[in-house]
């Protein structure tokens, strides 16, 4: 890390703060790497643990093709979650975000770090239990118009989580195999498989763990993970009625509106 890259991540959590989108003209850089864009999202993370928030786990993006056609991004990127995402299931407020997006994604919670270069089992064995998640999506950037360098530098667009209440075994499922529906305003909008992620959600774990240990960072016992969106997210505009269901783990509604 650098301290460009210390006045970049500050840059980016300014315009966090003040609610500002940035446009192509705004961007303290001119050119963003993907190792820029991790040591940046580190210094953000850095600082963010220094305000006390607290680190709840990790995220993949970029696993299901229908994440890279719709962002025209193709290489799996990684992020943190911090424990204040965590947003209720039920009536959300999206005056705190931008231009919010959900989608569906299958959480993990770890039983202990797979290690940095796990294999299918060792990966499959690190896992305690699964449940159905909603991610809130809420970019720095205008349009959700950014580089790989630059998504990674805004923590993956991360904003929050929904999580479902169902937690099951991983050997209680059908893992590489689970039915998801998302819903709309009660039209149906995606079905697909949790087959999208990597052919199996299990990948997106091996591939986070190698990630991590990239940067020099590792994944630790009771973590969460989000694998990867399975299907394309969709806008959250207010009044919009948005249901998340998986086969064996139960559905997660989202209702958004303004104000209290
Ligand atoms: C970047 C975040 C990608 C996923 O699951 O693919 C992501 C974005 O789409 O803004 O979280
Ligand atoms: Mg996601």
């Amino acid at each position: 890390m650098t301290t460009e890259h210390e006045g970049w991540a500050r840059h980016l959590e300014a315009a966090r703060r003040s609610g500002t989108l940035l446009g192509a003209d705004d961007r303290p850089w001119t050119s963003l790497s993907v190792g820029d864009g991790y040591a940046v999202q580190s210094c953000g993370l850095a600082h963010r643990l220094a305000e006390g928030e607290r680190l709840a786990g990790w995220k993949m993006g970029f696993t299901s093709l229908a994440k890279m056609r719709q962002m025209n991004l193709d290489a799996p990127i990684a992020g943190y979650l911090l424990a204040s995402m965590d947003v209720p299931e039920g009536e959300l407020d999206v005056t705190a975000y931008q231009h919010p997006k959900a989608e569906p994604e299958i959480v993990l919670r770890l039983k202990h770090d797979p290690g940095p270069t796990p294999d299918f089992l060792e990966a499959s064995r690190a896992i305690e239990s699964v449940c159905l998640g909603i991610e809130i999506l809420d970019s720095r950037f205008a349009g959700y118009q950014f580089s790989l360098g630059e998504v990674l530098a805004d923590d993956t667009s991360a904003a929050g989580y929904v999580l479902g209440s169902r937690w099951r075994a991983p050997d209680a499922l059908d893992l590489g195999n689970l039915g998801i529906l998302m819903s709309v305003d009660g039209v149906l909008v995606e079905a697909a498989s949790s087959a999208a992620i990597m052919d199996h959600p299990v990948r997106a774990l091996m591939a986070l763990a190698r990630l991590l240990d990239a940067r020099g960072d590792q994944l630790a016992a009771g973590q969460l993970v989000l694998t990867g969106g399975i299907t394309a997210a969709h806008p959250l505009p207010p009044g919009r009625h948005v249901v998340v269901e998986a086969q064996d783990l139960g559905s997660i509604m989202l209702s958004t509106r303004t104000g209290a």
